[in-house]
């Protein structure tokens, strides 16, 4: 008896690894939208996102996930900074709580933001994620006296370039443009994003667009760092790094602290068809410029009261509502998923993750000699 027992529960426990899982009684969202840190959660209120449900391994900070009613908006807060963004991440899509397979994510989150690209206040919406700081650094005063940076990414010589990288797997994440243009759609192109005059005022300090411009939607990617950099110096730095990664396909546009941390953690759960990555939107609204207007100090420009923050946190809800409102009003055109863009399968990350061929590739050595020859990874 004692015997069969024992086989019965090693059957249970080996099915449970194989078989599909049983979802009955999971919380299935349509739309699951993810804060960062409190100020950007300006849902909760307006959507009545009052039912708690707590799970193991989120910020102690944040240990509910809050959701409406009817149970098909979600939200949470990951915590500020690469690692909580992870963990939280990680244990949202690993929980047996939630069915996510169908579920639309919207990242919406606040970001500095390069003035030559877009304004304070302005929504912008991402094709690459690129975490820029994975690099070796000097300091600035120890540099050889050619560089224009201490910034080189790890494994080069030198700045410029990725001859040699060492590659981590989490350097650069591509999202789905298709599912990118379908929401860009669903925000009315005369849309009214909040404004302050703090924020008009201090725009109109640079003299060029579309930094002296008023918000607007844009399309851009973002830098993810644990190091808050600002100075044009360091963001120039960066936006390089972020071409070296796309071989010149991404702009940098928006930086902030999560973005590449929560997309390991979705494409790890894709993998084992616990989510869908091309279901995945990054919204990042601008905060702060990253580098001073022209003359202007940038430490002074760092610390000076740019009037962006409110806006930003404003016009998350703002633009990202029509996201969400019309991803649940239209969700028969949403729900089979919006196919994305040819190479992205290879391209979600730079270990090709989600692609067939990864293994194969892997097996024949391709991506160290191809960063080996210095050649980008993404195309
Ligand atoms: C639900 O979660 C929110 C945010 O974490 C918290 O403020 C609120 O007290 C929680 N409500 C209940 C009933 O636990
Ligand atoms: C700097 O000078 C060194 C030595 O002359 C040279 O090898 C290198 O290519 C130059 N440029 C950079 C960015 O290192
Ligand atoms: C960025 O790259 C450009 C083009 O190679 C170079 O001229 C510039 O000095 C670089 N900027 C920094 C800060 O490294
Ligand atoms: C945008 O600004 C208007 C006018 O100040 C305000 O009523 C509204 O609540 C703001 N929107 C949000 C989402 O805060
Ligand atoms: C990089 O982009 C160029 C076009 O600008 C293309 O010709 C080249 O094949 C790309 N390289 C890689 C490795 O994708
Ligand atoms: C700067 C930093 O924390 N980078 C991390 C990004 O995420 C990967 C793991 O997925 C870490 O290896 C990096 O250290």
């Amino acid at each position: 008896m004692r015997l069969a027992l024992l086989f019965s529960v090693l059957a249970t426990a080996a099915s449970a690894l194989v078989a599909p899982r049983n979802n009955d009684g999971c919380i299935t969202p349509k739309v699951f939208i993810v804060s960062m840190f409190s100020p950007e959660d300006v849902w909760t209120a307006p959507l009545k996102l009052t039912h708690n449900v707590s799970l193991p391994g989120l910020s102690p900070l944040f240990p509910y996930v809050n959701c409406n009613a009817a149970r098909d908006v979600c939200h949470l807060i990951t915590g500020e900074g690469e690692i909580n963004a992870a963990a939280t991440i990680s244990a949202l899509v690993l929980s047996d709580k939630f069915d996510l397979r169908k579920t639309y994510f919207l990242f919406a989150g606040i970001a500095g933001v390069n003035p030559h690209i877009a304004t304070t206040g302005s929504v912008g919406l991402a094709r690459y994620a690129v975490q820029v700081a994975l690099a070796y650094e000097l300091d600035a005063r120890q540099i050889p006296s050619n560089w224009t940076t201490g910034y080189w990414v790890q494994g080069t010589k030198r700045p410029g370039t990725l001859d040699g990288a060492v590659i981590y797997g989490t350097e650069v994440f591509e999202l789905n443009t298709n599912l990118r243009d379908k929401v860009r759609a669903l925000i009315p192109s005369d849309i009214k994003l909040n404004d302050t005059a703090t924020a008009a005022a201090y725009r109109a300090t640079y003299n060029y667009t579309p930094a002296n411009a008023p918000p607007a939607v844009f399309y851009g990617d973002v830098a993810t760092s644990d190091v808050y950099f600002a100075g044009n110096l360091l963001s120039e730095a960066f936006g390089n790094i972020t071409q070296l990664w796309t071989n010149n396909t991404g702009v940098y546009a928006l930086t902030a602290q999560e973005d590449n941390a929560s997309f390991e953690a979705m494409v790890r759960a894709h993998k084992v068809k616990r989510v869908d990555f091309s279901r995945v939107v990054l919204m990042r609204t601008a905060s702060d410029f990253d580098r001073a207007p022209t003359g202007k100090n940038a430490y002074d420009a760092f610390v000076a009261d740019q009037g962006g923050f409110e806006p930003a946190v404003e016009n998350i809800f703002v633009a990202g509502n029509y996201i969400v409102q019309g991803i649940l009003k239209n969700w028969g055109a949403f729900k089979g998923g919006v196919p994305a863009q040819d190479g992205w399968l290879h391209d979600a990350d730079i270990f090709h993750t989600l692609s067939m061929k990864r293994r194969a590739l892997e097996q024949r050595g391709v991506e160290r000699r191809r960063v080996q020859r210095g050649v980008p990874l993404v195309q």
